[in-house]
């Protein structure tokens, strides 16, 4: 059977003929081939940001209201549900994600986030200053242009309408890249906005390798402000090379992050948080705790909690409902993962996994591991150190408060973190304590549009999500108004 050929997106249709289609894109569950993908040369990707700049300028983009791109966010938050199945699939043969979460987890919030930046778009303000009595202040906000969105391949569908969004509601055209693994969900997402009504050319989609496609979009001219998310390496990279033409740059990137579990927590609930945030999407989630903070009197136990219930863990064939993990998403990333793991289990004790696992046909050749906890991590280990970004969860032993912030903030990324305990006050002191863009306490990656994620150290920069992501896809102008004709101009010497 002939299998698809995956085009790139451009003025809201399909472009077959854009390059040499000879990627081959693969369903991480089943090793099974999905199609061939084309790469985007420098001269394709520069036809595409063309026709993102002449949508930009032109009608009807230019005489919308904010308020009507709002509206036709909402329409798109609307067709998404209402062709939820269509996506699931997609998003299923593209990652290999579990069917439930897609349907329960990612898909409602994707639909959440649209929906919040359709009802923020007509709620930027500009402001008036006082100046002399004779001039007004006036500062306002303006839209990019054309605006580059480059995904990872963790969360195809979540991360466009992180981009998509906030780019609509202010007024952008934004030409995504996703990861050359995953476009199925991104070239999905882009056609629903046509559907949606947004006009042809508004959203457009590049595809191809991060070194040709996604290199030549980020030192395209036109291209005036990148937001990324993925690794630190390339984010690194990336905020280099826009610098020569000083674009605005937005990088969302790696996280090393740590739950703190005190000895007063609700242990429970957290032992049940502790697995969610390790395996949750197989580990591949740049917010999940993959170190478990224990404070020594209860590691013991806590250690037995949790082994007792992830070997329990179902891992297997994403279609099924009660699959709670599915594979690593890319056969590079399987690699590290285990290469991360060979080494781990020499210096630390390894409570359960540690290794490939087998699932039986049609998911035998998918790229599968255990999810594994390991005990006695320690600060300095690579395993504690560095972003595995697979399914392993690492039990670090702490003896009191001060060792705990110190342990949790000794790591070079500070994305996210996670406290329990029932003293109110110490949650409070070691959640600011923790040098992270966010931190949950006694709760666990619960997801809010409303709120705000700005990384700090290596976990990159710039603000994502909430009413401050929106505005990061503004660029801000001041006007001074002369009011008063008799006022002086000039050197005001005569
Ligand atoms: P990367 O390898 O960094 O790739 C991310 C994207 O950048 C891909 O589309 C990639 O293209 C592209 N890219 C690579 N080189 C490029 C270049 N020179 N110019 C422009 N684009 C380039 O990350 P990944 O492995 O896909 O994703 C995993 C990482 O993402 C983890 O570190 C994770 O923590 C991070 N992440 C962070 C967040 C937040 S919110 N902080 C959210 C999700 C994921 P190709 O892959 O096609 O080559």
């Amino acid at each position: 059977m002939t299998q698809p050929t995956f085009a790139p997106f451009i003025d809201g249709e399909s472009w077959q003929d854009a390059g040499p289609a000879d990627f081959t894109v693969t369903n991480p569950a089943t090793g099974e081939s999905l199609g061939q993908e084309t790469e985007c040369d420098r001269a394709a990707v520069g036809k595409i940001v063309a026709s993102s700049q002449s949508a930009f300028q032109q009608r009807p983009w230019q005489k919308m209201s904010a308020a009507e791109r709002g509206g036709l966010l909402l329409r798109l938050a609307d067709l998404m549900e209402q062709q939820s199945e269509a996506i699931v699939e997609t998003e299923l043969l593209d990652t290999g994600k579990p069917i439930s979460q897609l349907r329960a987890g990612e898909l409602p919030l994707t639909a959440a986030i649209i929906r919040f930046y359709a009802g923020a778009a007509d709620k930027v303000e500009g402001s008036i200053k006082s100046g002399t009595p004779g001039e007004v202040l006036m500062q306002m906000y303006e839209p990019y242009g054309v605006v580059a969105g480059i995904l990872p391949w963790n969360y195809p569908f979540v991360n466009a309408a992180l981009k998509v969004a906030p780019a609509i509601a202010t007024g952008n055209a934004i030409v995504l890249k996703p990861a050359q693994e995953t476009p199925l969900g991104t070239l999905a997402f882009a056609k629903l906005c046509v559907e949606a009504g947004i006009p042809p050319g508004i959203v457009n989609v590049v595809l191809g390798s991060g070194s040709v496609t996604g290199q030549a979009l980020i030192e395209h001219p036109d291209v005036r402000k990148i937001s990324f998310t993925g690794s630190t390496a390339v984010g690194q990279h990336i905020q280099k090379s826009a610098a020569d033409q000083m674009k605005m740059v937005n990088l969302e990137c790696g996280g090393k992050n740590a739950m703190i579990v005190f000895a007063d927590a609700d242990l429970d609930r957290a032992a049940e948080a502790a697995l969610l945030s390790g395996f949750v999407n197989a580990g591949q989630l740049c917010v999940s705790c993959s170190r478990v903070l224990v404070e020594s009197s209860i590691a013991a136990e806590f250690e037995a909690m949790l082994t007792e219930r992830a070997q329990k863990i179902v891992l297997g064939n994403p279609r099924n409902e009660s699959t709670q993990v599915g594979p690593m998403i890319t056969r590079s990333q399987y690699d590290i993962a285990l290469s991360y793991l060979s080494e781990a289990t020499s210096d630390c004790n390894v409570l359960c996994g540690g290794s490939t696992a087998d699932i039986p046909s049609p998911c035998n050749d998918g790229y599968w591991i255990q999810p594994t906890l390991l005990s006695g991590v320690r600060p300095g280990m690579k395993v504690h150190d560095e972003e595995i970004f697979g399914p392993v969860l690492s039990v670090v032993r702490f003896k009191d408060e001060q060792e705990a912030v110190s342990i949790a903030n000794s790591v070079n990324y500070g994305l996210s973190g996670s406290v329990w305990t029932k003293d109110g006050s110490r949650g409070l002191r070691v959640s600011k304590a923790l040098d992270t863009g966010i931190c949950w306490l006694n709760t666990m990656l619960t997801g809010y549009p409303q709120i705000s994620l700005s990384p700090h150290k290596l976990s990159g920069t710039g603000v994502e999500l909430g009413m401050e992501g929106m505005l990061a896809y503004l660029k801000r102008k001041s006007i001074v108004i002369g009011i008063d004709d008799d006022a002086p101009v000039g050197w005001g010497l005569g």
